[in-house]
């Protein structure tokens, strides 16, 4: 299908500002001239506007829960509507709160045409904080938890069905740091949880074989890319590096076995924060893993068997 690219110039649920900056910056790395290099057609859709960020204080456990909501509300509208529209939808973030709206589109989306929705969320982090659990109020701890039901009313209920995804529909890879009392949370929810210690034990290789076992052609897949799931050699250009990410070919394989299945059928690229990146390295870093995502491979590769 065709690629619709859209923006979404927002940092309101980060802790450090410049996220909002993210979708020029994969712009200027090239994104859409990859994906045409690649035989895609690609429409670029500019970004989408909503509320400044005021940079307040946290209030009972959220900072910004009124905005998020509204950027929330014209991501899903976007997504949503390019999914119908038979596109493609790449939603170049901004802060990953706004997973919220775009995994909620995807959602409805396959309510609507009786698809199987698989969530990949790769990622340092697990985002599955609520108010109660979230050490910094920061909205983008928490928007696997709000998918899943777990928090106010104006996020869980974008997609128009709460929860929004089961605790099954998503499968998290790379993860290695949760939070005090999140880790607890997110084990009782029984979410698959592929952290960086299983990839060391395991490889990306078999870690990616369990991840998508069973994904036929009946599943939409729907990948959120935090790029600080990368390890922050590679990947400098995020507010909350973690060290010990996946390598450079680990996360090529990640993307290629993706890839492979031929089923992605929408993308999130977040926070990534051009204010404290190399020389746009991390966008560049970026575009070059969506390049394999959308089939790109050194050799010709040909179906096995
Ligand atoms: C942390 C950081 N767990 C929090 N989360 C980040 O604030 O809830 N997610 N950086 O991407
Ligand atoms: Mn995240
Ligand atoms: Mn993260
Ligand atoms: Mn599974």
């Amino acid at each position: 299908p065709g690629v619709s690219l859209i923006g979404v110039p927002t940092d309101i649920g980060a802790g450090a500002r410049g996220a909002s900056m993210g979708p020029q910056a994969l712009r200027v790395a090239g994104l859409a001239e990859a994906l045409l290099q690649r035989g895609v057609d690609v429409e670029d859709i500019g970004d989408l506007s909503g509320p400044r960020t005021p940079w307040l204080a946290p209030v009972e456990g959220f900072r910004h829960l009124a905005e998020t909501a509204e950027w929330n509300r014209s991501t899903h509208d976007a997504v949503y509507g390019e999914l119908k529209r038979g596109r493609l939808p790449i939603m170049m973030g901004g802060d990953h709160s706004l997973g919220i709206g775009s995994v909620s589109a995807a959602a409805r989306h396959c309510r609507d045409t009786g698809k199987e929705l698989l969530v990949l969320w790769l990622d340092a982090h697990a985002d599955f904080n609520t108010h109660l659990l979230t050490p910094t109020g920061n909205i983008h701890g928490m928007p696997v938890a709000c998918l899943c039901g777990h928090g106010p009313e104006v996020l869980t209920s974008i997609g128009g069905h709460v929860p929004a995804i089961r605790h099954d529909q998503i499968h998290q890879v790379g993860i290695r740091s949760v939070d005090d009392g999140e880790r607890e949370f997110i084990h009782e929810a029984g979410i698959e949880v592929y952290d960086m210690r299983y990839i060391d034990e395991m490889g990306m290789r078999a870690t990616m074989e369990r991840v998508l076992a069973g994904v036929d052609d009946s599943v939409h897949l729907h990948v959120s890319f935090d790029v600080d799931f990368l390890d922050p050699s590679l990947a400098p250009g995020v507010g909350t590096t973690v060290p010990g990410g996946p390598t450079y070919r680990e996360a090529q394989l990640c993307m290629e076995m993706i890839a492979d299945t031929g089923r992605l059928c929408s993308l999130d690229i977040v926070e990534l924060n051009p204010a404290l990146d190399l020389r746009n390295q991390t966008a560049d870093m970026a575009v070059d893993l969506v390049e394999s995502l959308f089939g790109k491979s050194i050799l010709v590769r040909r179906p096995a068997g």
